[in-house]
């Protein structure tokens, strides 16, 4: 690491020139960028120093720049809202089980999926009935089965559709994976980060108790939150393009979930969740 207070102007260039220097960085916040980002040239000389590369700032403790290397910075935002865990770990500290398995499927599939899904679901707006009167959401929905299975949430009864190829593909998947059953698929369509879900926990009557839940997310990565529903802790984590996470066992008794709302993407999402439902 070397700092620009202690080397004249023509070392420095001289230093560029010959590849010693690669980024600057900002000794004070500790982030590292681009020779050429702009955030990087309102600094004051004395907060301003330089490295050979990025392998040297990361040893130094600094984070990658937001604005000039978005991968870089993405890939340590995920790091750390997703501590290296696999699927073996529970998310949670008590009374339920989470297991996030991250990506089960490649960028190229991934997209795939998202595409048919928007093009082939049969998407609706939500309705809820709150304080009797009739809402609906932007977000859309739709609701799959086995075989026009009725399933009853926020007071409005919806009828199954029946499975289609991808729908069973993914579900088979999903089966294998976990180990686990489901019989119906409940989608939503956030059109952008504007749109999320508030808290709340699926432990409606005709979902089996204490089943599992799939939850698989394709497009824009979003943040997902637990809340415990005594003691108010809450765990959260990224949801992936192309990740399943598993809620099980008393998850849903003890805990509410929340996708919130964002303004650091436009792009959208789709959610399945695969159930359980009790005849
Ligand atoms: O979109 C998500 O990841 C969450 C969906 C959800 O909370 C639900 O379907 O109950």
């Amino acid at each position: 690491m070397i700092d620009h207070s202690k080397i004249t102007d023509s070392d420095l260039r001289n230093k560029i020139k010959n590849a010693e220097i690669c980024f600057g960085g900002n000794r004070k916040l500790k982030i590292y960028g681009m020779l050429k980002c702009s955030s990087g040239k309102r600094m004051k000389r004395q907060n301003r120093v330089f490295f050979l590369s990025e392998k040297e700032a990361k040893q130094n403790g600094f984070r990658p720049c937001g604005h000039c290397i978005k991968t870089e910075y993405q890939n340590w935002k995920m790091d750390l809202f997703n501590p290296h865990t696999d699927e073996n770990t529970n998310l949670l500290p008590k009374e339920g089980t989470v297991n996030y398995y991250g990506k089960l499927f490649s960028r190229e599939d991934s997209n795939q999926y998202l595409d048919i899904l928007l093009n082939t679901i049969e998407w609706k707006n939500d309705e809820a009935i709150i304080f009797g009167k009739l809402i609906l959401t932007k977000r859309k929905v739709a609701w799959y089965g086995d075989s026009g299975f009725e399933y009853t949430y926020s007071n409005t009864t919806k009828k199954a559709l029946p499975w289609t190829k991808e729908l069973l593909e993914l579900k088979k998947i999903i089966e294998e994976k976990t180990g686990e059953t489901f019989n119906s698929c409940l989608l939503n369509l956030y059109h952008s980060g504007e749109e999320g879900m508030a808290w709340h926990s699926d432990a409606e009557k005709d979902l089996k108790k204490n089943g599992a839940i799939g939850s698989v997310s394709f497009g824009a990565e979003r943040k997902f939150a637990f809340k415990h529903k005594q003691t108010k802790e809450t765990v959260s984590l990224i949801l992936e393009h192309g990740s399943l996470l598993v809620m099980k066992d008393e998850t849903q008794t003890h805990w509410l979930h929340r996708l919130p709302p964002t303004k650091t993407t436009s792009k959208p999402r789709v959610n399945l969740t695969f159930r359980t439902i009790v005849g």
